[in-house]
Formats: C-alpha cells, sequence, structure tokens
C-alpha cells in the first residue's frame, strides 16, 4: 500500500528583478491592493531584495511582501503590501512571509513594522495583530493618509498606520 503525503512545494524567498512582473500580476489579482507600475515591482525585487519577500509555487508567485526600512528610522520596516493569492488565502501564508523576512540574519536589528492599511484591510490587520500578541509587543492604530489625499479621478480609502513594536527580532 502507499501512502500519499502532502508536500509543501511553497518557496519562500528574496525575489529578483525578473519577478517584477509576476509579482504585478499577483498584485492585480488580488484586486484589493493598489496596482502600482511594473517598474515598481522590478525594482524593489532588485534594490529592496532583502526586505522583499516572494512566496512561489510551480514557478507562479502566489505570495508577495513589499517592504524597506524607513529612511529617518532604519530599525522601522515599512511594510508596503503584503498579497496572498486567491488560492492560498486563509492558510497563513501572510504570516508565514512576514516570520520568514524578520528571520532573515540581515533583519536581525529590526525593532517595529509599520504598514498603512485600509480600513476594511481586515486580514492585515489580522496579520499584524497577531504578529503584536506573538512577540508581546505594543501597536497601535492612527490616522495617516486620509482619504481627501488622493485625487477625485482615482478615489481612494484612508490609510490608517498600524505600528508594531518594539520588539526582539531574535528568533
Ligand atoms: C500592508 C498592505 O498591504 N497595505 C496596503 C497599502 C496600500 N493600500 C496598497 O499599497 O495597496
Amino acid at each position: 500500500m502507499r501512502t500519499i503525503e502532502a508536500v509543501d512545494t511553497l518557496l519562500l524567498g528574496k525575489p529578483s528583478a525578473s519577478d517584477g512582473e509576476k509579482i504585478w500580476h499577483l498584485i492585480k489579482e488580488t484586486g484589493s491592493l493598489d496596482l502600482n507600475s511594473v517598474y515598481s515591482y522590478i525594482m524593489l525585487c532588485d534594490i529592496f531584495r532583502d526586505t522583499c519577500l516572494i512566496a512561489a509555487e510551480a514557478g507562479e508567485a502566489v505570495g508577495f511582501i513589499s517592504a524597506y526600512r524607513r529612511p529617518d528610522r532604519p530599525q522601522t520596516l515599512f511594510v508596503w503590501q503584503v498579497a496572498v493569492a486567491g488560492s492560498m488565502q486563509g492558510q497563513g501564508l501572510g504570516k508565514r512571509m512576514l516570520r520568514e523576512l524578520l528571520a532573515r540574519p540581515e533583519n536581525a536589528d529590526i525593532r517595529c513594522i509599520e504598514a498603512t492599511i485600509g480600513p476594511d484591510n481586515t486580514a492585515s490587520r489580522r496579520l499584524f495583530l497577531g504578529l503584536a500578541e506573538e512577540k508581546g509587543c505594543e501597536w497601535s492604530l492612527t490616522e495617516c493618509y486620509p482619504a481627501q489625499l488622493f485625487p477625485e479621478a482615482s478615489a481612494h480609502e484612508p490609510e490608517l498606520l498600524l505600528r508594531v513594536g518594539p520588539f526582539m527580532n531574535n528568533k
């Protein structure tokens, strides 16, 4: 008798410039995130690869975190977008990607995470508050970019600033 075991074929790693286009498609498909230019994703995957992460399965991008260290506070990681493909939602992939990103040796000195989220972005809210709980650290949610900042032609909901930390990132 043969036993068939579920094999985890998901690869989590640093992206490279050639992933930019795939990421653009992933963000487009999620439908809930702001779609930026392909160029911006290529740049993130190249210049900011130490703080970005791609999750790939069978050569397809199924998850992505774009993030960078704030220039004014380099120990704060600003997480720009967390994207999880529809087929992977509800499986904890966001959390797994975030943990993996923080566990990189080059990110060991990161003490805070910031992200802006729309009022209805419950997935991201759950992800970051889950991290705060796991790390036993403080968090706050404050107003950041009101809707009036965005042009009328591309109506946009307000962005709230979610801050998690300080924490010790030594896992
Ligand atoms: C954490 C996250 O995914 N924030 C989204 C920020 C913004 N609405 C965007 O870039 O889509």
